[in-house]
């Protein structure tokens, strides 16, 4: 074996550094694209891929306020399942993951898909009524999904607490086997490097200061880096969706919150599934690096800060301890927040909005990350054929008009 000093090892590692290949050409914005995306988070850029490979659509410029991936992608908790209510919904979410499930050998890029099982718990009788009625629905609709009792819970996930004597007791879990988690900047830097190899331009530290409009339809926008013509704009801007679209006159139904989450010191293997629990507002899993990934509800109020309040992380903390005491005295290292923008069912919007050539991707709530690559698919879709995708046909914001409500407060898993 050859060996080196520390400073050879140090010289060698950052060296090598010179000689990679960037996952992505740094773009510089052109005037005029046939399809300007606003939001470089895993929505967008997923919706350049498929725009360019799906419908030959390749004059199209992400641009990103910020560096890619950083908003709500770079944020989340990562859980991945699609054990939603109504048959709309299974469908959407179900499409997405049997994209992920394809995703790393789609893009030649590790997403790391890791299919451990997510459980959500019931902890009242009406938990329980609402998690065997949504195993019966899911069934119908061909997703995995399993009713557990209390000791099937224990067997699943070992260090859970399902003492009766607990404030709130475990009184069972529906469990989704194909549900899991994936590395989320991955699936990021996975469709950014994708999407420019077929010569989308990412164009990153480019915010969008105003949305351009003549007799009725778009004519491009306005940003930090100058204006930009376009036919066609298409927003997917978590958390900032009502802000983009009141720039072209349009009022939407979204409230934006804080949502945080925070990672322990990193352990040994102690968790090898996703666990959710609704009613106590925390969800855990366990990262490769050993740290315990753990979120919360979201904060009550609207903000743009991406910070929440302490007396959530305090709730959270309150609500882990009594799920697994065995993390009594784990360390937290550190915690943070993204924006999310809900609606008022807890279903995304998704289609045509009412300015010719504005098209938007938004309002997913705390649970879009799960969508990333059937979202994409199917915005593209919308975008290209002017028209929407029967997958997001029920989640035009017409519904609000209409009142065709998709109502999935009870799955989204995070109270709304
Ligand atoms: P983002 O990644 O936020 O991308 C939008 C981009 O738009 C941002 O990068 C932003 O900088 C950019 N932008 C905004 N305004 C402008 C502008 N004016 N000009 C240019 N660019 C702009 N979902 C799940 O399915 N599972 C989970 O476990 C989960 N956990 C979550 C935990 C937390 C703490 C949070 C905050 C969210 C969680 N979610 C989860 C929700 C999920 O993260 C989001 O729904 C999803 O990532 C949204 O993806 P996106 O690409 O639309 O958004
Ligand atoms: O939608 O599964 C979800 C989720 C988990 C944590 C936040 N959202």
């Amino acid at each position: 074996m050859q060996r080196y000093s520390m400073a050879a090892l140090a010289r060698r590692a950052l060296g090598q550094h010179r000689s990679w290949t960037p996952l992505w050409r740094k773009a510089a914005p052109r005037p005029y694209y046939r399809v300007v995306i606003i939001g470089g988070g895993g929505h967008g850029l997923a919706t350049a891929y498929y725009l360019a490979k799906e419908h030959g659509i390749r004059d199209v410029a992400v641009l990103e306020k910020g560096a890619i991936g950083l908003g709500n992608t770079g944020r989340n908790t990562t859980i991945i399942r699609s054990n939603y209510l109504w048959d709309e919904s299974t469908r959407i979410y179900e499409h997405s993951l049997k994209l992920w499930e394809g995703l790393s050998a789609e893009l030649n890029f590790n997403v790391m898909l890791s299919q451990r099982g997510v459980l959500n718990l019931a902890h009242t009788e009406s938990d329980v009524r609402e998690g065997v009625r949504r195993v019966n629905a899911n069934r119908l609709n061909g997703v995995d999904a399993e009713w557990l009792d209390p000791a099937a819970v224990k067997r699943f996930c070992p260090i859970l607490n399902i003492s009766p004597d607990a404030r709130y007791p475990v009184l069972g879990a529906t469990l989704q086997r194909r549900g899991g988690v994936a590395r989320h900047d991955a699936v990021a830097w996975g469709y950014a490097r994708a999407a420019d190899a077929r010569g989308v331009d990412i164009i990153e530290n480019c915010e969008v200061t105003a949305i351009r409009t003549a007799e009725g339809r778009v004519t491009g926008v306005e940003t930090s880096r100058g204006d930009i013509a376009a036919d066609k704009i298409a927003i997917a801007a978590a958390g900032h969706s009502s802000v983009l679209a009141a720039m072209a006159g349009v009022r939407l139904p979204l409230q934006s919150h804080p949502l945080q989450a925070l990672v322990s010191e990193p352990v040994k293997p102690v968790l090898d599934c996703v666990v959710m629990s609704n009613t106590v507002h925390v969800y855990l899993s366990q990262s490769d690096k050993g740290e315990l990934v753990i979120g919360a509800g979201i904060d009550a109020f609207n903000s743009y800060a991406q910070r929440g309040s302490f007396h959530v992380i305090e709730g959270q903390m309150a609500a882990l301890l009594e799920l697994v005491p065995a993390f009594s005295r784990l360390k937290m290292l550190r915690s943070w927040a993204g924006i999310v923008d809900v609606s008022p069912d807890a279903s995304p919007i998704i289609g045509k909005l009412p300015v010719e050539g504005l098209y938007l991707n938004g309002g997913w709530g705390t649970g879009g990350f799960k969508a990333t690559p059937g979202a994409g698919h199917v915005f593209a879709h919308t975008v290209a054929r002017d028209e929407p995708h029967p997958l997001a046909r029920p989640f035009a914001l017409e519904r609000f008009a209409s009142g065709a409500l998709i109502d999935e407060h009870g799955a989204a898993a995070v109270a709304h």
